[in-house]
């Protein structure tokens, strides 16, 4: 039997724009798939993921590599259930690398030894794949996916003729039949490849389809936080959102023992206890909520985590079971300031809702309230409301801090506004500062050239925008969110 590796390069680059590394191989002799060519070095194929953000306020409590890739984590478990051996690096920590580095990313590709190239990315990293696919993918199959994809797939392949296929949405089918190159493995639900006129909807993975994510992988690795999902999905449709394309609107839950499970693996795999839910529809589900807590509490393993909340969605019983079971922070999405916003970009929340929730967080656990400026329709007063309702909920007396981060908002190609305002784009004034060497000249070019898949590079047009830099810049400090 011949060993068949798939080698996956994980790559990140955090909000000052360093970049992080690791790989390993799994032991050969765990591979059973004769399928996969097998190149000298004993790698089949080799999976990038590249997160660029020129944004320095940090979405989630991590951006700097302390949180493994969850998502290539997945893929990693598929290909194990499939018997593929694989190797994943992450190149969060690779300094060299920013979201131009055009040179330090062909010679990361070049040092991988692999007949699949697997790329995960966000949309910020987009330019930069299109840039160094032609110098780097050296007749190697590429397969491309991850939430930077969306709404940007036949125009990948378009722009590429280095990627054979994108897989939209949740690969953990998909990848495996697509790396043994399987009969039909490229109509598969999510898969976009060249011939095909089909457009197929971004992939859906049930939960008995989902494998544990490779945990072990994460052993000595420096990581510090278990990423965790036990849910995808999110029934809500925010105008500005992409979730309802990359996951659908239909919650799948995870059955809470098998959560635990999964949990204790990785708690045991990362040496921690800090953990970082990342479900979007954490909180909207009570007994699903209330059964997680409860059994956490009964193992007893001290774990402290951090949630995302609607500030609708949590009771008074919800916090104090979350509170209980170790929660110690909550980040919740306000995104506007003003009910008429609120309305436009279907939020499904008011300002009051918003008050009330936060507040009764507050009294158990530290909150994040984020918002976001820079809508197309945004007034000067409703950017200025915005932060004085961010403002209020921190002042308030509460037996927990409230912090507030306030986020430009990014064009995401798959969202209602994107269709509705991709003519009023503006080039975000300090991408062309940030690229003035060759190589970063490469990419600006590509950002330039294709506002679709150069979109995390753009901003919207928004009236008053100078008014409300200087706005954002008096309120810089009071907006810094303590770690
Ligand atoms: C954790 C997280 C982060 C972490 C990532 C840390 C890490 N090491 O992974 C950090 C904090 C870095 C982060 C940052 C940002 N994030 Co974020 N993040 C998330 C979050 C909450 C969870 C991601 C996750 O792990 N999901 C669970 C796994 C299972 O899903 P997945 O990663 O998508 O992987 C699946 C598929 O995409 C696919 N897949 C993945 N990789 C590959 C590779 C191949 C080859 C194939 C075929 C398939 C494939 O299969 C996987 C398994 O099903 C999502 C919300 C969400 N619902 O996903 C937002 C989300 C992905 N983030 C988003 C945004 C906007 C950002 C920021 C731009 C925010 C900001 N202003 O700073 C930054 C920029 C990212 C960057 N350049 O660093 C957007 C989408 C961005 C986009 N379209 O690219 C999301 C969807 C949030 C939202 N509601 O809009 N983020
Ligand atoms: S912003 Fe949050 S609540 Fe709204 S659609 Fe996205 S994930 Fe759901």
């Amino acid at each position: 039997m011949h060993c068949s590796c798939v080698q996956i390069a994980v790559t990140a680059v955090n909000e000052s724009c360093a970049v992080r590394e690791s790989r390993i191989g799994l032991a050969p002799d765990a591979c059973t798939n004769a399928a996969l060519p097998t190149p000298a070095n004993g790698d089949a194929a080799s999976i990038v993921t590249l997160t660029a953000p020129l944004d320095s306020v940090p979405f989630t409590v991590d951006s700097d590599g302390t949180l493994p890739p969850l998502g290539p984590l997945l893929l990693g478990g598929a290909l194990d259930r499939r018997g593929i051996c694989w190797t994943l690096a992450d190149t969060q920590r690779r300094a060299e690398l920013g979201p131009f580095s055009l040179d330090a990313f062909v010679s990361i590709l070049h040092e991988i030894d692999a007949p699949v190239l697997g790329l995960s990315v966000f949309n910020d990293a987009l330019p930069l794949l299109i840039a160094a696919l032609p110098h780097a993918a050296r007749g190697r199959r590429v397969l491309v996916g991850g939430p930077g994809v969306l709404g940007n797939a036949e125009t990948l392949l378009a722009e590429v003729p280095e990627i054979e296929a994108v897989v939209t949405g949740e690969a953990e089918v998909a990848f495996p039949e697509l790396v043994c190159a399987a009969p039909r493995s490229h109509t598969l639900p999510g898969v976009v490849a060249r011939g095909s006129s089909l457009r197929r909807p971004a992939a859906v993975v049930e939960p008995a389809d989902q494998p544990s994510p490779a945990w072990q992988w994460c052993r000595d690795r420096g990581y510090s936080v278990v990423p965790l999902s036990t849910m995808r999905g999110c029934p809500f449709a925010c105008q500005f959102c992409e979730v309802e394309v990359l996951a659908g609107r239909r919650v799948r839950r995870q059955d809470v023992s098998t959560v635990l499970s999964d949990l204790r693996r990785a708690l045991d795999a990362v040496a921690t206890r800090r953990v970082q839910v990342l479900d979007d529809a954490f909180t909207l589900a009570k007994s699903h909520l209330l059964r997680f807590c409860r059994e956490l509490v009964v193992r007893g393993w001290d774990v402290e985590f951090e949630i995302f909340a609607r500030p609708n969605t949590l009771d008074e019983e919800s916090c104090e079971a979350l509170a209980a079971a170790g929660c110690r922070r909550a980040y919740m999405g306000i995104d506007a300031g003003d009910d008429e916003l609120l309305r436009r970009v279907s939020r499904g929340l008011t300002v009051s809702d918003a008050i009330t929730g936060v507040d009764r967080a507050a009294r158990w656990l530290e909150v994040v309230v984020s918002t976001m400026w820079g809508y197309p329709f945004e007034s000067l007063a409703q950017l200025s409301a915005a932060l004085q309702l961010g403002r209020c909920m921190r002042d308030r007396a509460s037996a927990h801090p409230v912090h507030l981060m306030v986020h430009r908002l990014q064009p995401s190609v798959a969202t209602p506004l994107f269709a509705e305002h991709h003519e009023r784009l503006v080039l975000l004034d300090e991408v062309a500062d940030h690229a003035t060497a060759r190589d970063e000249r490469a990419v600006l070019d590509v950002i330039r050239r294709d506002r679709r898949t150069g979109s995390a590079f753009y901003r919207y047009e928004t009236p008053d925008y100078l008014q409300k830099c200087r706005l954002l810049e008096a309120y810089q400090e009071e907006i810094t969110c303590p770690r």
